[in-house]
């Protein structure tokens, strides 16, 4: 029986079971997943990763992406579709190098990528891509979305309708490059080196109604403990890294992000989309590979995370997207997830 139910699910690309997850698609390698419902199926806009010989170093260069693919799925278990190429990164006029985690979102009958790409001088800046499709192809507009910088784009868009960009990461991301508000070029390859003083922050900023374009200049997603004070730079397993993500549940803002060099996956709480949140704990214990990166979405019902790991390679920079059921308990709290 077990080995006609592994056959079954080799044949239709996707094996999925409640107690271990497994990678949605083998035939590439992806990463970065989020996830959204739209029109009653589940998209998954994930990073594209390639083999591209480039060295491992603490600012990713190893993370040499080139394209997005897009997937989807009926259920949770279903088959999973790949839809092909969405976006190329030669069809982006002003980018480099470098595609990272996107992100998606609908309004008014049109799909919208987010993604962050290093431009032609080496910078990390978001673009934004459209579509009449969810699963594309995407055309990218032809510069980035001014007032943007860094990484990891995620789009929340509140039960009134208002969208908000959360965006940012350190090291590689280079945020801590960003922190006079200018872009240090010799700035530091991994965070500010100030222990004791506040972490760095993600930054949140309303999305204009035509959803291309910052509503406002970027501001910090504040993080603070338990007695209300920041959250500070030494404090790896708690600190903001990259990969943030917000969703809502029974009228509280809930931001998730990974701790990256200490590889887990955090979140807070708030009252409003722009915070202040306060820490809550773990999600997720670390997975294997370097990061972690995550997206969490109600669908039927229930809440699930998706997320990476790099169980069909071994190898950090070639990771497969998973997805589970998101523990949480009547009080809205999550438990944390050991992978
Ligand atoms: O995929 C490249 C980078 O790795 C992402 O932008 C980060 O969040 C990390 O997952």
């Amino acid at each position: 029986l077990v080995a006609a139910l592994v056959a079954a699910c080799a044949s239709a690309g996707v094996c999925q079971s409640a107690s271990a997850p497994k990678p949605l698609v083998s035939h590439i390698f992806t990463a970065d997943p989020s996830a959204h419902v739209f029109n009653g199926k589940i998209y998954i806009y994930p990073s594209h990763d390639i083999e591209a010989n480039v060295a491992e170093d603490d600012e990713g260069g190893h993370f040499n992406m080139r394209d997005y693919h897009i997937l989807s799925m009926d259920k949770i278990g279903g088959k999973v579709t790949d839809h092909g190429v969405a976006l190329d990164l030669k069809d982006i006029p002003w980018a480099g190098r470098q595609l990272w985690a996107p992100d998606a979102a609908y309004k008014n009958g049109t799909y919208y990528l987010y993604f962050p790409v290093k431009d032609k001088q080496d910078v990390f800046r978001i673009g934004v891509a459209t579509s009449k499709s969810p699963t594309g192809p995407f055309k990218a507009e032809p510069q980035p979305m001014a007032g943007t910088y860094s990484i990891d784009p995620a789009v929340f868009t509140d039960t009134d309708g208002t969208s908000y960009m959360y965006l940012g990461g350190i090291w590689g991301g280079q945020l801590q490059r960003w922190h006079t508000g200018k872009y240090e070029a010799n700035g530091s390859k991994t965070d500010l080196k100030k222990d004791n003083e506040p972490a760095l922050s993600a930054k949140v900023a309303r999305l204009s109604k035509n959803m291309l374009t910052l509503d406002e200049p970027l501001k910090d997603v504040q993080i603070l403990d338990q007695n209300g004070k920041p959250l500070l730079g030494g404090d790896h397993d708690r600190r903001f890294f990259e990969g943030g993500w917000m969703h809502k549940y029974k009228n509280k803002y809930y931001f998730s992000y990974s701790t990256g060099d200490t590889h887990l996956l955090a979140y807070a709480t708030g009252d409003t989309p722009y915070g202040p949140f306060t820490y809550q704990g773990v999600i997720m214990k670390p997975v294997t590979g370097w990061t972690t990166h995550h997206s969490i979405v109600e669908f039927n019902g229930k809440w699930y995370i998706f997320y990476h790991d790099v169980e069909l390679s071994g190898k950090t920079h070639l990771r497969n997207v998973k997805v589970r059921e998101l523990p949480r308990r009547a009080d809205g709290s999550i438990e944390t997830i050991t992978p």
